[in-house]
């Protein structure tokens, strides 16, 4: 049944070229396979839920880009409308109509947004939200959460989640000291800490950014109350709540973790899904902070290509096939007989491991658990999941190549898709 026999010569001829032209052979460092072992595959072509590798290899594809395919790869109706985009340029670098067809989409849908800018990246979303959260308060330092990642600005690679965790980095070099000086750091999930920190740096903290369920250090969701906590504790000290939703945005809920557990923030970053499958970033939130950016107030943030008209075409087209009803429903069943399955095998096959999902979000550490922070997560046995990732890719699944990144699904998969994970996941689980 299965083929454990895949020939991979192309993808090690060209990964082999690129470690000489690029540094480590990529262009973003969780994509080189560091951590699991084993050669990356070299992608040729991807469609719905998979992946044809130059080898012709197919695969079943949880990775989904990191993210934005929630649609499924290549969904024909959102190229058919780049199709149409094209015809009329690729850039603009003015205003246009599709901006403000993107924006009331994203208005409507995310409580927190009352206006929103767009940029190009999660990264970049992050970096404008930082500035903003400092201008609006006029304090410098912020709490961020170890494991959660919210790109690689300076002030943010402190704790990092995703590559730096991946790759069991410190804290990057070339990072000033003094642009970290302002970054406090809390475990995810413990309100106790996030008070101490608030106690200890009285009117200092602009506000406390997260990853409202983290993807970054694997997938680990917020205890009950958390959120709540974090909203309470912001508001008592003066400070402002940011959700980075560049994951959970239009992924576990149309209006994101906030619209799943009831909780608002007062700014939001987004990526992502809502550029379906083009660079897109965004930021937003209540109109009074939003109203500081410029032109309309002093803080700076600037870009050629934002509000690009190919990538707000796309990011329309996807929102609006979410919008179907069931979207949703049919995201959490598969994705829970997925993420239920793999934790079921492993039990039956003698490993320790917990895991969980929600919606099209999901992930599975090789460790008892529960995994409640970033310091549990890497309880996880990483080895395992490199041999059990390396099996998994050998039999036609592609996964994300690091136990420190969630899983995504898509309303491309199949029950049929599902099942022949799960099929394959004995198999390798069993041979571990
Ligand atoms: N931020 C993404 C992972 N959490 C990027 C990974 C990549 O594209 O390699």
């Amino acid at each position: 049944m299965v083929n454990t026999t895949i020939k991979t010569t192309k993808s090690q001829e060209v990964f082999a070229a690129a470690q000489n032209l690029m540094p480590g052979g990529v262009s973003s460092p969780v994509r080189a396979f560091k951590s699991v072992g084993g050669q990356p595959i070299v992608f040729d072509r991807v469609k719905g839920a998979y992946i044809w590798d130059v080898d012709g290899n197919k695969y079943i594809d949880y990775v989904g880009t990191w993210g934005p395919a929630i649609c499924g790869h290549a969904h024909p109706e959102v190229i058919a409308a780049l199709h149409e985009a094209l015809e009329k340029g690729t850039s603009f670098g003015a205003p246009s109509t599709l901006e403000n067809v993107l924006a009331e989409m994203v208005i409507d849908a995310v409580p927190s947004i009352e206006m929103v800018r767009f940029v190009n990246s999660g990264t970049e979303a992050c970096m404008g939200v930082l500035r903003l959260m400092r201008a609006f308060t006029n304090r410098d330092k912020i709490i961020k959460f170890e494991g959660c990642y919210h790109g690689h600005a300076d002030t943010f690679l402190v704790k990092a989640g995703s590559g730096v965790a991946t790759l069991g980095l410190p804290d990057s070099p070339g990072v000033p000291k003094a642009a970290t000086s302002t970054t406090l750091t809390a475990p995810f999930n413990d309100l106790e800490s996030v008070k101490a920190l608030f106690e200890e740096n009285r009117d200092e903290i602009a506000g406390v950014i997260l990853e409202p369920v983290v993807g970054n250090a694997g997938f680990i969701a917020p205890d009950a109350g958390f959120l709540e906590g974090l909203r309470e504790l912001t508001h008592e000290y003066g400070a402002l709540l940011v959700f980075d939703e560049v994951m959970t945005g239009f992924r576990i809920a149309y209006g994101g973790a906030q619209e799943k557990f009831g909780v608002t923030p007062d700014l939001t970053t987004l990526g992502k899904v809502i550029g379906g499958g083009l660079p897109v970033g965004a930021y937003g939130g209540r109109r009074d902070i939003m109203s500081m950016v410029a032109p309309a107030g002093p803080v700076y943030q600037a870009g050629t290509l934002s509000g690009n008209p190919l990538a707000m075409t796309a990011g329309i087209k996807t929102l609006e096939l979410l919008q179907k009803p069931g979207t949703y429903d049919y995201l959490e069943r598969i994705t829970k007989k997925l993420a239920d399955g793999l934790l079921q095998i492993a039990k039956e096959t003698g490993h320790a491991a917990c895991g969980g999902q929600i919606s099209a979000m999901f992930g599975l550490f090789f460790t008892s658990g529960p995994v409640h922070n970033y310091e549990d997560a890497k309880k996880s046995d990483t080895a395992k999941f490199g041999r059990f990732h390396r099996g998994m890719l050998e039999r036609g699944v592609y996964l994300a190549p690091s136990q420190f990144e969630a899983g995504f699904t898509s309303f491309a998969h199949t029950e049929e898709d599902i099942e022949q994970t799960l099929a394959v996941a004995r198999d390798v689980m069993s041979s571990l």
